[in-house]
Order: C-alpha cells, then sequence, then structure tokens
C-alpha cells in the first residue's frame, strides 16, 4: 500500500510513523508513506498556503490552489482508492473503516490547518473525510499518523502471530480480555488459576466471557449492534 500525505508540517509524522511496527511495514516493502510538503507547491510569495477568509471572521483558511496543484499532480501519477481529507467534522474513524481501508492499494491524506481547508476542495477533490474523535487538535497531522498506524498494522504480513490483530480490542466488536505476564505471583497479587491451567478450551473460553465482560461494563453501546 502506498499513502501520499499532504501537509505544512511534515516533520511532525517522523516520529510516529518511523518506529515499532510501521518501520517494519515500510521496511519489508508493504507501506511506502510519502510526506509532500504544501508550502513546496505554492504559487504564491514566501510559500503562502493560507488566507483570511471570505465573509471574515477569526482564523486563516487554506488556499484552494497549493492544494488543487499538488493533489492533480499526484493524481497523474497514480490513481488513489481514496482522497481523504482529515477534519473533526468527518466521519468518526472506527475499526471497520481501518479494516476496509487496510485494503487500498494507494490513500491520498488531506492534513487541514488553521480553519480548514477551501470548501471547493473538498467538494471537488475529497471523496472521504475523516474525524478521529470529538474534541479538536490544532492540525490533522496527528490525526493523519493515527489513521495511518490503525491501518498498517492491519495490511497481510505486517503483524506476526505474536503480534497479529485478530483478538485485539474492537476486532470482534468486543473490548480485548485482561492480560498477565511472569510472574505467576507479584506482591501476592495473583494471576487466575485458568490462565496456568493449560487447556486451551478454558482459556478461550475464560477471555471471551472477560471479553464480554469488559464491553457490557465499559462499553455497553458496542453490544447494541
Ligand atoms: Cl482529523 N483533525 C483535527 N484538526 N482535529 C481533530 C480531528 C482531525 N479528529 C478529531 N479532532
Amino acid at each position: 500500500m502506498r499513502i501520499d500525505i499532504i501537509t505544512v508540517l511534515p516533520e511532525l509524522l517522523d516520529s510516529p510513523l518511523g518506529h515499532s511496527i510501521m518501520k517494519r511495514a515500510q521496511s519489508k516493502g508493504l507501506l511506502e508513506v510519502h510526506r509532500h510538503n504544501l508550502r513546496d507547491y505554492t504559487p504564491y510569495k514566501q510559500g503562502q498556503v493560507d488566507d483570511y477568509q471570505f465573509g471574515g471572521g477569526a482564523g486563516m483558511v487554506m488556499m484552494p490552489e497549493p492544494l488543487a496543484l499538488l493533489i492533480e499532480k499526484l493524481q497523474a501519477e497514480r490513481t488513489y482508492d481514496e482522497v481523504i481529507y482529515m477534519t473533526p467534522d468527518g466521519k468518526n474513524f472506527d475499526q471497520k473503516t481501518a479494516n476496509r481501508l487496510s485494503l487500498k492499494g494507494n490513500l491520498m491524506i488531506i492534513c487541514g490547518h488553521y480553519k480548514g481547508i477551501d470548501e471547493r476542495i473538498r467538494q471537488h477533490f475529497v471523496t472521504m473525510e475523516i474525524s478521529i474523535g470529538d474534541y479538536v487538535l490544532s492540525g490533522g497531522e496527528l490525526a493523519a499518523a493515527v489513521v495511518v498506524d490503525a491501518i498498517g498494522r492491519l495490511i497481510p504480513g505486517v503483524l506476526n502471530d505474536e503480534t497479529s490483530a485478530l483478538f485485539d480490542s474492537h476486532q470482534d466488536g468486543l473490548l480485548a480480555p485482561p492480560v498477565y505476564t511472569r510472574p505467576a505471583d507479584f506482591r501476592g497479587w495473583k494471576v487466575p488459576d485458568v490462565l496456568l491451567s493449560g487447556d486451551p478450551k478454558k482459556v478461550d473460553e475464560w477471555r471471551h466471557e472477560q471479553a464480554l465482560k469488559r464491553t457490557e461494563e465499559r462499553r455497553p453501546d458496542l453490544l447494541e449492534d
């Protein structure tokens, strides 16, 4: 999978995408992330990419011209399955969306700043708008990093058995059960006996019960559908 990210702050994406599973996905050649600095594509002086909003009011808006030039340059090079705009008024991102996007070949992600991007870019180029939750971030970059991480780890071959996504919270619509490691007795706090029983069927049953219990207690909304 190839992901092209349009941003005015490419450095903000270095660290989140440069370690651990995201690093491995890229060095294995299963994921390519290309960042493009919007300022390199502006026809305006001094790298200007934003301007005052028509109608007045506080806050700058990202101008359509630099975005259109960069989006069209990328679209001339390959076909994109989705052109995604990261915005707090987008559709809430969830595991189902991550699963679906992980099967795509080419994605473009546009990170907004300030008051956002000119509406005409959303109407004419963007095919999907994503929010990562009901709060406001300073820009779309950290949200884009979240989305790329969630998608990237699902690309076939990225995770091995040990890190398998199959038992993640949300993957089966339930929260994950509790986990324990050595020692079996830490300060008198004991690991549940069933996990030491060596009986895989009992362990599976216990984990499923615990997942259900956790979901009922913490996220009953997940059990509604
Ligand atoms: Cl995608 N962008 C920004 N700026 N804030 C957000 C968001 C995105 N998702 C939640 N808050």
